[in-house]
């Protein structure tokens, strides 16, 4: 008999740097008395974050939700983006923000990315983009949306906020598409406190990129642009600084566990484990497992409600679809029935504890937790 646990066991645990380390690179900011607007804290792990992800490009960002409204900013898109609901609000908010009327494009049932297939009937003449999402961190389908994209002369940009590391046959996620955005939440295997980043090809959109995330500013007299303020400030960078040493290390803890859940569920009738394609660096941001009610012999709902009587706080990342929301679901793509791949993912995924703290014998337990609700 599984016994509650004392503190909570939740989805995910920071990686924390070890606090000496970051009081002694604190020292270096102390005594340059520069905090924020470019330091040198900011210009090393700009260029440390790049090399990581491969990336010919890259502008760090105060958050990944402001880098996703930059990125729109900076293509000058407008009208109609085709996106995917199966993702976290911020996605489709940033699009409202900039006056753009998100089009819902149902999810591929294997990747749960934005379905390839889907998108060309959704394409009218006011659509400028597609908008994907790294589900996580599972590769959208790449090629095929380029393909299209080119077809039509659209632009396309990726959600990466759970892909750091997620790489198709070693080439970095972050150079497919014209921009890519990553966030570096706590939430995030690599994280900055707050902070996010992004990537892109084209050198000239660099200049671009960085006058809009500081108010348009060339230079003392002149502003080029109707910027926003979406600096990373220095103590930001030098927690990235040191985490992003950590994240290797964290990386292959969190394979291990993924092996545990994996040997301990993955023969179960009506679990399914979320598995990365052949070929692609698993970015080991989420363990997400999909439950079959009927032939599992309980649902994802009950399943999440007796964990979380064990104080386990399984997370439902992404329910309910953002085209539900009450501000999106007068769209004509929200509710004319074309959704249901994402509508069914949205009621069977279930996000288990997932982080490197995490003990062999919590995962037991947790798993135990699981197979127990089925045999009630
Ligand atoms: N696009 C996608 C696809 C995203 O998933 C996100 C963010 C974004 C865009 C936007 O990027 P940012 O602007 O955030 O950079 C969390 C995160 O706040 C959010 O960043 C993340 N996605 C989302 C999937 O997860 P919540 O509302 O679930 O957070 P919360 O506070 O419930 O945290 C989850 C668990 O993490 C907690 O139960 C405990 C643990 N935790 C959290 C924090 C903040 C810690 O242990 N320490 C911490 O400091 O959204």
């Amino acid at each position: 008999m599984t016994e509650k646990f004392a503190e909570p066991i939740y989805v995910t645990r920071p990686i924390m740097p070890d606090l000496e380390r970051v009081t002694e690179k604190l020292k270096e900011v102390w005594e340059s008395q520069w905090l924020s607007n470019g330091g040198a804290q900011h210009k090393a792990l700009e260029e440390q974050v790049r090399l990581f992800l491969k990336a010919p490009h890259l502008s760090l960002f105060n958050n990944g939700t402001i880098a996703l409204m930059v990125a729109v900013q900076s293509l000058r898109l407008q009208g109609e983006v085709i996106t995917t609901p199966f993702t976290f609000p911020a996605t489709t908010h940033v699009l409202a923000w900039n006056n753009i009327t998100p089009v819902f494009c149902d999810i591929h049932p294997e990747t749960l990315t934005i379905d390839p297939h889907k998108i060309e009937s959704l394409i009218t003449n006011r659509t400028t983009a597609i908008l994907g999402v790294h589900v996580y961190g599972m590769p959208c389908h790449v090629e095929r949306i380029q393909e299209i994209a080119d077809r039509h002369g659209l632009r396309v940009i990726y959600d990466a906020a759970h892909a750091f590391g997620t790489e198709i046959n070693g080439r970095g996620i972050g150079t497919y598409g014209d921009i890519s955005m990553f966030s570096f939440h706590p939430t995030k295997l690599f994280h900055t406190a707050e902070g996010g980043a992004l990537t892109y090809n084209d050198p000239n959109l660099k200049q671009r990129i960085d006058l809009l995330k500081n108010f348009g500013i060339r230079n003392e007299f002149e502003v080029l642009l109707p910027g926003i303020n979406g600096k990373m400030n220095e103590l930001s960078a030098v927690i990235g600084l040191i985490v992003l040493d950590m994240v290797k290390d964290e990386w292959v803890r969190r394979q291990a566990i993924r092996d545990q859940y994996t040997r301990e569920l993955g023969g179960l009738p009506g679990i399914k484990i979320v598995q990365m394609p052949q070929g692609v660096t698993n970015s080991q941001q989420y363990m997400v497992i999909r439950i079959d009610g009927k032939e599992f012999g309980a649902t994802r709902d009950e399943v999440y409600a007796h964990l979380r009587k064990y104080n386990v706080h399984a997370r439902k990342y992404f329910y309910p679809l953002t085209s539900d929301y009450p501000c999106y679901h007068q769209l004509p793509s929200a509710h004319d029935g074309s959704l249901a791949n994402a509508k069914q993912s949205s009621d069977e995924v279930l996000c288990l504890p997932f982080y490197g703290q995490l003990k062999a014998d919590e995962v037991s337990q947790i798993c135990s937790l699981i197979k127990a609700v089925s045999e009630k």
